[in-house]
C-alpha cells in the first residue's frame, strides 16, 4: 500500500480552500455591516435605544443563532472526517514490507538494511559530502513498501523524510515505526532532516534519501 504524498497535500488543499471561503464570507459581512450600519455625522448613534445593562431580547433572533452555530458544526464534523482518511495510510503496515532500522544519535542518522538483504532494494553503504559534511544516503526502490523502525541511542530525534511529508519520533528506549511506499513520482534525490531539537548539531543532521527505479 502507498502512504503519504499526495494524500497529504490534497487534504491541505482543500482545507486552504474551506479557509479561504470562510475568510471571504467572514470579512465581506464584517465590512459590509461595519460600513451599512454606521452612524453618520449628526445622527443619533442610539438607534436601538439600548440601555447600558440591559440585554435587548427584542432583538434575539434564534434562527440566525442556530444558523451560526449549525453551519460551522457541520463544517469543523466534514473537515475532522476527512482529516482521519491518513491516518490508515501512515499507521498501516504492509505484510510484505522490508524491514529497514533507522537508528539516531547525536548528531547523526544509521540505517540497517541487513534484514532486506538485498543491495538494489536498501542500501546505506554510501555516503555524500553536503556542505563539508558527510552524510549517509538510503538507497531505496520506488514501488517497493518499507517498515522503518526507529531507535535513539541518546535524546529524542526525529527523522522527517522531507519530501514524503512523513516524520516520527525516535526515542532512547522505546521502539517507534513508520511506514512508507515511494512511488515513481519520487524517484529521484531527497533530504531527510532531524525534526526535534537534539543538542549543538541538530540543524546539521541529515541524511541523504535516494529513491531509484
Ligand atoms: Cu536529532
Amino acid at each position: 500500500m502507498k502512504a503519504g504524498g499526495d494524500i497529504f497535500n490534497d487534504l491541505f488543499d482543500e482545507f486552504t480552500l474551506w479557509a479561504i471561503l470562510v475568510g471571504i464570507f467572514t470579512f465581506s459581512w464584517l465590512f459590509h455591516h461595519s460600513l451599512k450600519y454606521r452612524s453618520k455625522d449628526g445622527s443619533d448613534n442610539n438607534i436601538d435605544n439600548l440601555t447600558p445593562g440591559v440585554f435587548p431580547v427584542e432583538n434575539d433572533d434564534l434562527k440566525l443563532e442556530v444558523t451560526w452555530t449549525v453551519v460551522p458544526f457541520i463544517l469543523i464534523v466534514y473537515l475532522t472526517f476527512i482529516s482521519w482518511g491518513p491516518l490508515d495510510e501512515i499507521w498501516t503496515e504492509d505484510e510484505d514490507a522490508h524491514i529497514v532500522t533507522i537508528t539516531a544519535s547525536q548528531w547523526s542518522w544509521s540505517f540497517d538494511c541487513s534484514e532486506v538483504n538485498n543491495t538494489d532494494i536498501c542500501d546505506s553503504s554510501q555516503t555524500m559530502d553536503v556542505e563539508g559534511r558527510s552524510n549517509v544516503i538510503l538507497s531505496l526502490k520506488a514501488g517497493e513498501s518499507y517498515t522503518f523502525i526507529l531507535y535513539s541511542e541518546d535524546v529524542t530525534h526525529s527523522p522527517f523524510f522531507v519530501d514524503w511529508g512523513i516524520k516520527e519520533d525516535a526515542l532512547p528506549g522505546q521502539e517507534t515505526r513508520m511506514y512508507y511506499t515511494p512511488s515513481t513520482d519520487e524517484i529521484g534525490t531527497n533530504l531527510l532532516y532531524c525534526a526535534e531539537y537534539c543538542g549543538d548539531d541538530h540543524g546539521y543532521m541529515t541524511a541523504i534519501i535516494e529513491v531509484h527505479a
